[in-house]
């Protein structure tokens, strides 16, 4: 594991990337952080690696992280209960869905809870452009910190089992992205509306959330932990749980994997 730059610095942010970690190559940027976390280490230090070899997916699952894309971590300590960690999900898939929007002009859409999806032109179909982690350390009402993982497919290729869902900035445009400019307005994004969570809630950001859903009104199906829920989107609520109208009347579902019934988003 070679550690590029000891501390990078400078950038005007007010939390999110006061300090930033850089390597070449480690196991996951997740492990990084989480030890840098213990270690007592300030709120927004960002972890970021070229090369993941153990990349991590929610529920154990491996997440793909070549050289081209990226792979970075943040460290957090909101003062929030467990149930509203999924907040920061929303915060961190915001941030990456607008500084994409901003710089190519493509179309982005969330992918309730983690995902974002960016339309495949010349066709019609979204694909998963980046997918976010968050994973806490906490008491019975307090986390103690979270960890949030944002991964990116920007000039990465994309193998090609999971080519039908999956693309990179590169694969849609056609040439390699400056991931230093994306890296810097995503960052500014996401401390944009952490302070924005930390002043005034989450009125704002579930607001953009909403209206950049790929879920809302259509028809879903979701494979939670230990059931299999079907039925149209109708509203993500404040915690960040989909609220879901099925032939039993409406549920609320804060964790699952959905597959979008509806053709076209
Ligand atoms: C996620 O999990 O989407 C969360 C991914 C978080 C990755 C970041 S990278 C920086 C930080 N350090 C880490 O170790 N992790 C975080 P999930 O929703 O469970 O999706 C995982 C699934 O996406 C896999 O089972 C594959 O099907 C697919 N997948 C794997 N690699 C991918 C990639 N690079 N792009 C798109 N899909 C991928």
């Amino acid at each position: 594991m070679k550690k590029v730059g000891a501390r990078i610095s400078g950038r005007s942010s007010r939390i999110i990337g006061r300090k930033i970690f850089r390597y070449m190559r480690v196991t996951s940027t997740q492990d990084k952080a989480k030890k840098f976390a213990q270690k007592g280490l300030a709120e927004g230090t960002v972890v970021i690696a070229e090369i993941q070899t153990q990349g991590k997916g929610r529920l154990g699952r491996r997440w793909v992280s070549p050289k081209g894309g990226i792979w970075l971590s943040v460290i957090l300590r909101p003062e929030i209960t467990p149930m509203e960690v999924p907040k920061i999900t929303m915060i961190g898939s915001l941030a990456v869905a607008k500084a994409i929007a901003e710089l190519t002009r493509l179309e982005v859409k969330l992918k309730w809870p983690n995902d974002v999806l960016i339309r495949h032109i010349p066709s019609i179909e979204f694909k998963k452009v980046c997918g976010v982690l968050t994973e806490m350390v906490s008491g019975v009402s307090q986390v103690n910190y979270v960890i949030t993982g944002l991964g990116i497919n920007v000039n990465n290729r994309i193998p090609s089992p999971l080519r039908a869902n999956a693309t990179s900035l590169k694969d849609i445009i056609g040439r390699n992205l400056p991931k230093q400019k994306l890296l810097k307005k995503m960052l500014e994004r996401f401390d944009r509306y952490y302070s924005d969570f930390r002043r005034q809630g989450m009125g704002r950001i579930l607001k953009e959330c909403k209206g950049m859903s790929a879920v809302l009104g259509k028809e879903v199906k979701i494979e939670c932990a230990d059931k299999i829920i079907e039925g149209k989107a109708l509203d993500i609520d404040e915690y960040g749980a989909l609220i879901v109208e099925t032939e039993d009347g409406r549920k609320r579902v804060v964790a699952g994997d959905v597959t979008i019934l509806s053709k076209i988003l």
